[in-house]
Parts: structure tokens; sequence; C-alpha cells
């Protein structure tokens, strides 16, 4: 493995790559399609907010890129505006828009960026406001404030606690956060008497809709993560105690043991007995930092060392995999962050170089099966030999895989690496240094 300043160096080169395939082919709008060289928007079909822009700032800056940060302010100032009559998906305007304005505020100083962040988040308050019981209706549109969807999932409806938290810290409005507990209220009222969530919920009659317990994989994973993050990055203690009984259940009715890998098996909530399902997805394997972070390190060491094991095997980590046989269940590859998030923890909490060298390991195969020649995209299939390139590279690339990879081998001032905090979403909320 070459010395740290080397890599670092490298996966900063290679973000530049994919920043300036974005730029010439899809400057302003949300994502870029590489290699048809066309733009794509991601919340609203026909307009664009600009959202690759939102999501590189603090990456930007940590990278100590700053003339394209400059570019960015520069191209916001003018354009953020989210007086849109669309209707919006809450969770992923939050963890991407509401954080990555906040990430840029606290990367820039820029005032207008808060401000963009409080104007879009009181935009996506009706969600919770016009709610019977204080969980999230999933879609809000941000022009009319009419909203839709009332069956959500968990981390759609537990995952704002950090950017609104945040939001009433730095405006003194206590509005923000007090949605976030009222709708983690609504939800936990109805554990079971195990302390075992189940996944989808309905918001209007404040009940589950079945009873699978899929935790942690999607769409029940940030929401543990926020509970945690509740604590760590908020010092709120109603929010570290729910994390803990509710992820003692968790650990003690779903940690499977198959080869002597650990994995997590879904469960019924109302008995803790198996749902059958084998499957599980790459999503989850943020879940090895976050059981680290809340004190079960050997858990999460363990996890992380399961999936480790599929990177060995395929490469790259399919989207989708049976935990049983390793079998890939959905080959894609969809440039997801997961497993660098958490290597990323993981090395900062114990400095055991094996974070760093599977970190390295995921960047070269990244890069080799990965990078077209106007930036990065998505894969098909991870199979095959060549992979197969689909024709996309999601936004959140720019603030997840890059600079998680990019802070682990840099030395770099911009960042504390003792007192930082990431959303989902791999916005820095917590630890950058001006
Ligand atoms: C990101 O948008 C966030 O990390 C979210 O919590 C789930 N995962 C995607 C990227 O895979």
């Amino acid at each position: 493995m070459p010395g740290a300043a080397t890599i670092a160096a490298a996966v900063r080169d290679e973000f530049v790559h994919a920043w300036n395939g974005y730029k010439q082919f899809a400057w302003g709008f949300d994502e870029v399609k590489p290699i048809s060289g066309t733009p794509h928007d991601f919340f609203v079909t026909g307009h664009s907010f600009g959202l690759s822009i939102i999501e590189a700032l603090d990456t930007l800056y940590v990278m100590g890129l700053d003339t394209e940060l400059d570019a960015c302010v520069t191209w916001l100032r003018t354009h953020l505006d989210f007086n849109v009559d669309a209707d919006v998906q809450m969770f992923e305007a939050v963890i991407r828009m509401v954080a990555g304005l906040l990430a840029g505020y606290y990367a820039t100083g820029e005032r207008f960026m808060l401000d963009g962040a409080r104007d879009l988040a009181d935009r996506l308050l009706v969600c919770f406001t016009k709610s019977p019981t204080g969980a999230p209706y999933r879609f809000a549109n941000l022009r009319t404030g009419a909203v839709r969807d009332p069956k959500n999932n968990l981390a759609e409806i537990g995952s704002n606690i950090l950017e609104f938290g945040d939001l009433s810290r730095l405006t003194g409005d206590p509005k923000y956060l007090r949605a976030s507990m009222r709708a983690y209220e609504a939800v936990i009222a109805k554990r079971s008497s195990l302390d075992l969530l189940a996944t989808n919920f309905d918001i209007e009659a404040g009940s589950f809709i079945d009873p699978i317990d899929v935790a942690p994989d999607e769409p029940a994973d940030s929401f543990y993560e926020y509970l945690w993050g509740g604590w760590q990055m908020l010092g709120i203690a109603q929010s570290r105690s729910w994390y803990r009984a509710l992820t003692d259940a968790l650990l003690k009715y779903k940690v499977v043991h198959v080869d002597g890998r650990l994995w997590f098996r879904q469960v019924n909530y109302l008995t803790g007995e198996s749902a059958g399902d084998t499957q599980i997805s790459e999503l989850s394997a943020f879940y090895a930092e976050l059981v680290a972070k809340g004190g079960d390190r050997a858990i999460g060491e363990a996890f992380y060392d399961s999936w480790t094991d599929v990177l060995n095997r395929y490469t790259l980590i399919p989207e989708v995999i049976d935990y049983q046989t390793l079998d890939a269940v959905d080959g894609a590859y969809r440039l997801r962050p997961e497993y660098a998030n958490s290597a990323f923890d993981l090395w900062f909490l114990t400095h055991d170089d094996r974070y760093r060298r599977t970190a390295y390991q995921y960047f070269t195969a990244l890069r080799a099966n990965c990078r077209v020649t106007n930036g990065y995209t998505n894969l098909l299939d991870v199979r095959p030999f060549p992979m197969i390139p689909d024709d996309l590279f999601p936004a959140y690339a720019f603030s997840e895989n890059f600079k998680y990879l990019y802070l682990m081998f840099a030395e770099t001032t911009r960042f504390d690496s003792e007192h930082y905090y990431l959303n989902t979403e791999g916005k820095v909320l917590r630890g950058l240094r001006r």
C-alpha cells in the first residue's frame, strides 16, 4: 500500500475527475450521467436544485479545492430557490440539501446558506405539523404546503434530528427539534414488548403497517443512526436511552452467525422470531460503524469483516446479497458509500490499520471499475468481467465515498478527526475547522 499522503492525493484526483464530468455536462443540474453526457433531475422531473453542488460543498472544502468551492458559492448565491410548485421527498431533502447547506455554511461562513437551509426546512415542516401523530408525511409541495403519502418508514420518519436540532441551535427556534422529537415519540411508543420496532408506519393511524423488522437494513437504517447522533452530536439524553433500549433488543433478537460471519436477520417485531428472509443490502454496512460508536465495538468490527468478505468475493459490493450463501441477489453497484463510511469511522475509533487497508482496496476497485472518460458511473452488474457500466453518478458520492476515503488518509487541518459528526449523507455537521 502506498503512503497515506499519496493515497489522499490519488483520492482527491479521482474526486476531481468525477467533478469535472459533472461540471462539463450537468453544471447546475442535480446529477450527471457521465456516459451519455447528459444531466439528471433527482427530486422533480423538469426541475433541478443543483443537488450535486450542494452535496459537494464540504468535500470541496476539506480537500482544499477552494476555487471550485468559490464557483459553487457564486452559483448558489443566484440560483438557490426552494419556492417551487413541486412535491419533494422530505427525507431526501433534509439529509441532502438542508444538511448540505448547513455543512456549506460551516465551510464558508456564508450566511445565505444557513438562510437557505432554514427556508427549505420551513417548507418541509408541514410534513410534521400536518400529521395527526407527529410522524411525518413523506412528501411536501414546497410552494403550497400540500402533503401526501402517509405510509412511511423508519428511516424517512426518524432521520432529521441532526439537521433540525442543529437548525434550532443556530436559529434559536425550538420548532425544528420539537418536530423531530415528536416524530420519534410517535413511532417508539409503538415498540413491541420486546423493544423491537417494525419498519413501515402509517403516520395517520399511528401504527405499524406490517410486523417485519428489517433493521439495520434499509428502510430502517438511519432511524437508529440518528438516535445515536441525537446523543453524541446534540447531547439529548432521551435519544441515548432510546438508542440503548432499541439496540439491546436489536442485538438480542437479530444477530445471526453463518460460516463464522455475523449478519442481522429480519424478524417479526412482536415475537422476535425469524421472518425467513436471508437477504441483506449493502446499505446496512453502515451499521458496523454505528454499533461500534454506540459501544458494541466487537459486533461492529465483526459485521465489517462480513462485508469485507463480500468485497473480496466480488471486488465491489453488490446491492443485495443472500447472507447464507453470499450470492448476489441484485448485482448492481450504485456507487454506494456505506462500506467506506464504516471504514472511515472505525479507523478513527480504533486506529486499526485493517480499516485503511480495506478502504484502499475499495478505492482501487472503485477506480478500476467505475471510472469512465467523463467521471465515475454506477454499475449494472459487478459479476461479469469487465463489470457492466450504468450511466449515472449519484450526487451522494460527491458527499460520501470520496470524502470518507480522503479524510482517512489526508492530514488536513480543516477537519477535526477527534470531535467530528457527520450526518447520514456524509455532511460534516461537526468538525470542520476554518
Ligand atoms: C445515502 O443517501 C444516505 O447514506 C442514506 O442514508 C442511505 N444511503 C444513501 C447512499 O447509499
